[in-house]
């Protein structure tokens, strides 16, 4: 039975990773961190049926010793490294503990493959976010780099240490440069599940406005089942490499909500309100991905519609409400 090791394990991207390499046969090796609120960890794993069949293991992606010591007695065949600091907005407010986790952590977690298991396969969780200024309207693995903000300033050392390492030292480190994954188990603060959460507050008289930043932005939104999958993929290749990950299909938020509200016979215009506190102080307008490369060579493509995701994420939260209120 192959083994693999997942940071940011109870994010969303881990709970999904989890589930799919669980189906795979593979154990699956979760680092956790300790939190004073330790009966909500796991919440997703909870979320997906799959809290038992997880073994959680206590670290932190600052702490090295603990990095190196879990490397040493789980020995995993294949590593994610997903943990990060990944809300942008919050990184201008913590930029400093945004760099030592989201930067620092990788370089920690490679350091350690490095130290324990260099012969481990390695997964980093590069981000669109680092084309942030996009220097081209569309953006492959050849486009250069502008980070727009701490968070993504820290996610482009930690993606040039991988391709360091893997050059440095020929290990097989990869990095999946993804483009927006959105899902029912996203984080409230995320801009695609707020507007379905609020949509579904909306529909059941919960609430009445939903007050966000800059509708105008547009991203390339993806299902974060189809992006964990690539992840995996990646480590199957025979030579380490970087793909972009995306849809190729670039929506605004504006649009976003003119779906998410029609899906629950409700017109966004009548519910949402603009805020200026809610704007960054410096945006990424507009991302919008190639994965030309990921389909050639890993034979990846998305299955998701934006519009058939949207649908699951406002079914999950409406489900999630009802249940609180009949509570
Ligand atoms: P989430 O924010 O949902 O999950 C982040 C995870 O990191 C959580 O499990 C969190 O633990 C963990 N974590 C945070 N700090 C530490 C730490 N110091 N030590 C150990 N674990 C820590 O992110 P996603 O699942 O959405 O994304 C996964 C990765 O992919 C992230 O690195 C993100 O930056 C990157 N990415 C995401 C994209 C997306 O669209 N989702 C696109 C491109 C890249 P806890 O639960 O305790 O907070
Ligand atoms: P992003 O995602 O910054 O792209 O990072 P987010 O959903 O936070 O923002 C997307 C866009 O929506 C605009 N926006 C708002 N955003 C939030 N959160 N809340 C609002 O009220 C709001 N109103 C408008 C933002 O300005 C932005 O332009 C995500 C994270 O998962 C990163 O970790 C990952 O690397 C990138 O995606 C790819």
């Amino acid at each position: 039975m192959p083994t693999c090791l997942i940071t940011g394990v109870t994010g969303q991207d881990g709970a999904y990773l989890s589930q799919m390499m669980l189906q795979k046969g593979y154990r699956v090796i979760g680092l956790l961190r300790r939190s004073a609120s330790s009966d909500q960890v796991g919440e997703r794993l909870r979320w997906l049926g799959i809290l038992d069949a997880v073994e959680l293991v206590d670290g932190n992606l600052v702490d090295l010793s603990s990095l190196i010591r879990i490397f040493q007695k789980y020995r995993p065949d294949e590593v994610y490294n997903l943990a990060a600091q990944s809300f942008v907005a919050a990184s201008w407010n913590q930029p400093l503990l945004t760099g030592q986790v989201t930067g620092m952590g990788a370089a920690n977690m490679l350091e350690a493959a490095r130290i324990a298991l260099p012969q481990t396969r390695f997964y980093q969780a590069s981000s669109s976010e680092m084309f942030g200024l996009a220097q081209e309207t569309t953006q492959n693995e050849m486009t250069r780099f502008y980070p727009r903000s701490p968070y993504a300033v820290a996610k482009l050392y930690a993606h040039w240490m991988t391709v360091n390492h893997r050059e440095s030292f020929g290990m097989h480190a990869s990095c999946g440069i993804l483009f927006n994954h959105e899902s029912p188990l996203r984080g409230i603060e995320f801009v695609t599940r707020k507007i379905t959460d609020g949509v579904a507050r909306i529909k059941l008289g919960l609430a009445r406005e939903l007050p966000l930043g800059n509708l105008e932005a547009r991203r390339d939104w993806g299902h974060s089942r189809d992006y964990v999958r690539a992840m995996w993929l990646m480590l199957r290749q025979e030579t380490a490499g970087d793909y972009v990950v995306a849809t190729g299909r670039t929506t605004s938020v504006r649009e976003f909500c003119r779906i998410a509200f029609a899906g629950a016979g409700l017109n966004y215009e009548d519910h949402v309100t603009t805020h200026q506190d809610l704007t960054r102080p410096a945006e990424v307008d507009v991302l919008h991905g190639d994965a030309s490369k990921a389909r050639r060579e890993l034979g990846w493509e998305p299955t998701v519609s934006l519009e058939d995701m949207i649908a699951e994420m406002l079914e999950a939260d409406l489900a999630r409400h009802r249940a609180r209120l009949q509570a």
